[in-house]
């Protein structure tokens, strides 16, 4: 965990004079407020991919980040990380939180984005708050972003900040990026809110999505909607230009994000240390020293397919393939939107599957699953990645998935193996996982045989397979969507400036 102290000494603090040249706005702050019973105050790193991605990116620009502190009714004063971040919290009340971020973020969008693995809740009052919030967000950009300044607005959460900002400041340049799929227009389109939702997002300057078919889906929606489209979609670049009828113009690319990847390394040299203690050898003997560790690392979410992962374990166990004595499955399910109906099912169907497959398997003092229902830091995660044997990456639908690149590069060795859903958005760059359909309980079962044998009797195969997506990983940084996703902003912003 991550602590930073306020700074109140710092020039830019609470002045609020609007001297940011570069502000991220995002749903949440990177770190989250904890008070304690006793009413101390700390600052923890908060969970997720999009933290994990950005805030690499604005330790680089010295930037200003907008966003919610983690808990409601709290409005801190704004401070600087010691990372150089200038951190600009906005207040939710326990109102917004059940009705924008648990209600029509969560509930609604999420859902439909991820092409209803639940059904999405559409709730007009849950709507308004959207709005409201989305409205608060787009004020305080404003007031802290300077003259001509860039702002990159953040995910779901925020889809109607760009409309807002343009009315509110239009000297700025707007970047938009979604960190979550785009879905058909036949499933977007059951939103009652559609148009305005899409009117909003398209005030920005350029949309960056994941993936092609995101972007593809997203084309297809505008074109349904009569606007101008021209150009092809490309990668890395803003290929597609959609004009609307009022005459502005906006570019749509595909940036696929990814993973901080000098970071990871940095932890990996300073882990050696560990190591010459047997600090990996340590946990695993305390595992029950296992010949092959398969390893699932997720928010604790119902799109992640954790249930169907430890059902395609179960199987293999229960027919012999595996073997309980020989084999353990670790799993880190970081707890995430915990008082949302779809979540806490999924939370109490995978700890009933958990003890069933430790009471069905187990020996005493030797689970067969290792189940952790908390977060760990990123010290300990990296250990875990470099203790598994076979990552278990297998969600119904995610934009990207970090999880699954994090693990490939610790392997710079070539070592171990990575089953990876088809569609997770990583699928696409790694290309040489032992790729499976998440919903087909038999090919999660085969691809977690097939990527345990190879380890065992083809490991030069293997090896090549882990060294072409560690390669992939390390030559595709998450500079390199940044840089990408902002020189193409700026390329824009000259252009219209011309
Ligand atoms: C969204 C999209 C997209 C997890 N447990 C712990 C921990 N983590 C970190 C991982 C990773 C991040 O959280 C999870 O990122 P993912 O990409 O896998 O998933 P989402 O949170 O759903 O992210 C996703 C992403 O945004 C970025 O655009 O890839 O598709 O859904 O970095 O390491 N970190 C620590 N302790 C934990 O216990 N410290």
């Amino acid at each position: 965990m991550s602590e930073t102290a306020p700074d109140s000494a710092d020039g830019n603090v609470a002045s609020g004079t609007g001297d940011n040249s570069f502000v991220v706005v995002a749903n949440r702050l990177p770190v989250d407020m904890i008070i304690e019973s006793d009413g101390t105050k700390s600052w923890q790193e908060s969970p997720g991919g999009l933290v994990s991605a950005v805030s690499p990116v604005l330790e680089k620009h010295q930037g200003c980040w907008v966003g919610w502190p983690g808990v409601t009714d709290e409005a801190p004063e704004p401070f600087r990380t010691e990372r150089g971040v200038l951190l600009h919290p906005v207040e939710l009340t326990q109102h917004d939180f059940e009705e924008f971020y648990e209600g029509f973020s969560n509930a609604t969008l999420w859902p439909l984005y991820h092409n209803l693995i639940v059904t999405p809740e559409f709730n007009r009052s849950w709507w308004d708050a959207y709005r409201d919030v989305n409205l608060r967000f787009a004020t305080e950009v404003a007031s802290v972003a300077a003259p001509g300044a860039t702002v990159w607005v953040q995910d779901y959460q925020l889809q109607l900040v760009p409309g807002i900002l343009r009315q509110l400041r239009p000297d700025l340049t707007i970047g938009f990026f979604l960190h979550i799929p785009f879905p058909p227009p036949d499933i977007y389109r059951q939103l009652p809110w559609r148009s305005e939702m899409l009117r909003g997002l398209l005030d920005a300057d350029l949309i960056g999505f994941h993936l092609e078919s995101n972007v593809r889906n997203f084309v297809e929606l505008c074109r349904g909607y009569d606007m101008e489209v021209s150009g092809e979609i490309k990668v890395r670049e803003a290929g597609i230009t959609i004009t609307l009828p009022n005459g502005h113009s906006l570019g749509v690319g595909v940036f696929p994000i990814s993973i901080d990847t000098s970071a990871i390394a940095a932890t990996l040299a300073a882990d050696t240390h560990h190591e010459s203690h047997g600090e990996l050898e340590q946990m695993h003997h305390n595992m029950g020293s296992p010949s092959t560790v398969f390893l699932g690392v997720d928010r604790l979410d119902y799109t992640k397919g954790i249930l169907q992962r430890l059902l395609a374990f179960e199987e293999l166990l229960d027919s012999g393939a595996l073997d309980p004595k020989e084999v353990a499955l670790v799993q880190l399910a970081t707890p995430s939107r915990e008082r949302i109906d779809s979540y806490r099912t999924t939370r109490s169907n995978v700890e009933e599957a958990v003890g069933r497959i430790n009471g069905r398997f187990s020996q005493i003092g030797r689970p067969v699953v290792h189940y952790q229902h908390r977060s760990v830091t990123k010290d300990v995660l990296m250990r875990y990645y470099r203790l598994a044997d076979v990552m278990l990456v297998t969600p119904f639908r995610d934009g990207m998935n970090l999880v699954a690149k994090e693990f490939v590069a610790t392997r710079a060795d070539s070592s171990g193996a990575l089953v990876l859903s088809e569609f997770a958005g990583a699928a696409d760059e790694l290309t040489q996982a032992h790729l499976c359909n998440p919903f087909d309980i038999e090919d999660i079962k085969k691809a977690m045989l097939q990527a345990t044998w190879g380890l065992k009797n083809n490991p030069e195969a293997m090896k090549e397979r882990m060294s072409a997506m560690y390669n992939q990983v390390m030559e595709h940084d998450v500079d390199l969507w940044a840089n990408a996703f902002l020189g193409a902003l700026g390329a824009l912003e000259q252009k219209h400036s011309v």
